[in-house]
């Protein structure tokens, strides 16, 4: 028996989402219905929505979900009916990566999270009218009223906290923050350079301050956002806008660079400064999508002389069932106010909160149901 839903549907490239009533599976042996609260809007739902990353249409996409359990398939023993939830990337569980405890570089991370259709044998969680929608998004699709997720990527949350704007925590900030505390292992007193101040970079912000960062610059153009930076501990904003050369400003504030660098922008330009700006035995993180043809600008020689490394994180290094009770846990302490960067919009308005990140307004927006 389905479910009767919602959902926003983008039924082609660059168009708007339509809300749809729709028909959502019942779980199977491995799966959880989950009736979602609330969830974020990320960089990637709109990447997928305007032909950035290329996803099967009509999909439902949303990947940030939050909600209370409803029904549980036969073999899954670790989450329960009632309990509330947060639901992040999907993985096989059991490829060289799983095994290492690091999914977000799970060998099949493409089909089970972009795909849009059951990877084990391409059937549809999510229906309008018998037609099957691509409704398996990060194993979870949740701009829609009910989500289908697997047990694997659903992690129990406490109740104590506010449930409307955890979903977040499962993509865009644990990418931001885990790429700050896991991927580069900043510890006490460590410096970090984060190159934009949006969702992923203040998460990083979050992060490296949770466990004690020193220097902390933010470089943002947005000078709401600066301002936000500062009141999150950030230690200095460097406006692009107003700085000609951010690499000497860096360099003057700390006298001779940073230990770590993170690029949430994707420009190459600006990597290429993140570079230089890193003491030797430094380590540039990227999390920005960059243009289709770019490639990475660095100086190898200049790299060789400090034994710089440069590498693509994903979803922060993060094994969620592990990392976002974490991050909860220093929200509870409240060293880890992720809520001042979201904005709560009802789902009905989910393109004009799409807009308002776009835009530069909101950081994070949040829709509730
Ligand atoms: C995405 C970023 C692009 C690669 C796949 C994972 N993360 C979340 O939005
Ligand atoms: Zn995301």
């Amino acid at each position: 028996m389905s479910t009767a839903a919602r959902a926003a549907v983008i039924r082609k490239t660059g168009a708007p989402w339509v809300i749809e009533d729709v028909e959502v599976a019942t779980p199977r042996e491995d799966e959880v219905l989950v009736r979602m609260v609330g969830t974020g809007i990320c960089h990637t739902d709109m990447g997928c929505k305007d032909g950035h990353f290329p996803v099967p249409m009509p999909i439902v996409l949303g990947h940030e979900g939050s909600g209370v359990v409803e029904a549980i398939g036969a073999k899954v023993s670790k989450v329960k009916v009632g309990d509330h939830v947060v639901m992040s990337f999907d993985s096989c569980g059991h490829c060289h990566s799983c095994d290492a405890h690091l999914p977000s570089y799970c060998y099949e991370f493409y089909p089970r999270n972009l795909s849009g259709m059951r990877s084990v044998d391409g059937s549809a969680t999510i229906t309008s009218k018998g037609e099957a929608l691509n409704a398996v998004f990060f194993c979870q699709s949740s701009f829609a009223t009910y989500a289908v997720a697997r047990e694997i990527n659903t992690i129990v949350v406490d109740k104590s906290l506010p449930l409307e704007i955890l979903g977040p925590l499962g993509c865009g900030i644990q990418t931001g923050a885990g790429a700050a505390v896991n991927a580069l292992g900043i510890k006490k007193g460590d410096s970090l350079a984060i190159f934009g101040g949006g969702a992923v970079g203040l998460s990083a912000l979050l992060g490296a301050r949770a466990v004690g960062a020193g220097t902390v610059i933010v470089v943002e153009p947005n000078v709401g956002r600066g301002k936000l930076a500062l009141e999150l501990g950030a230690t200095h904003v460097i406006n692009p806008k107003e700085t000609a050369d951010v690499l000497a400003k860096i360099k003057e504030l700390t006298g001779a660079g940073v230990h770590f660098g993170l690029d949430t922008t994707g420009i190459p330009a600006v990597i290429a400064a993140g570079v230089e700006a890193l003491l030797p035995n430094g380590m540039m993180g990227l999390l920005g999508v960059p243009p289709p043809e770019a490639t990475v600008p660095a100086n190898m020689m200049s790299m060789l002389v400090r034994g710089i490394g440069v590498k693509y994180i994903v979803e922060g290094d993060a094994d969620p069932q592990e990392f976002i009770p974490r991050m909860a846990g220093w929200y509870k302490e409240g060293k880890f106010p992720f809520d001042r960067l979201i904005k709560k919009f009802p789902f009905d308005q989910i393109n004009e909160a799409a807009q308002s990140s776009l835009s530069g307004d909101v950081i994070k927006p949040v829709l509730v149901f």
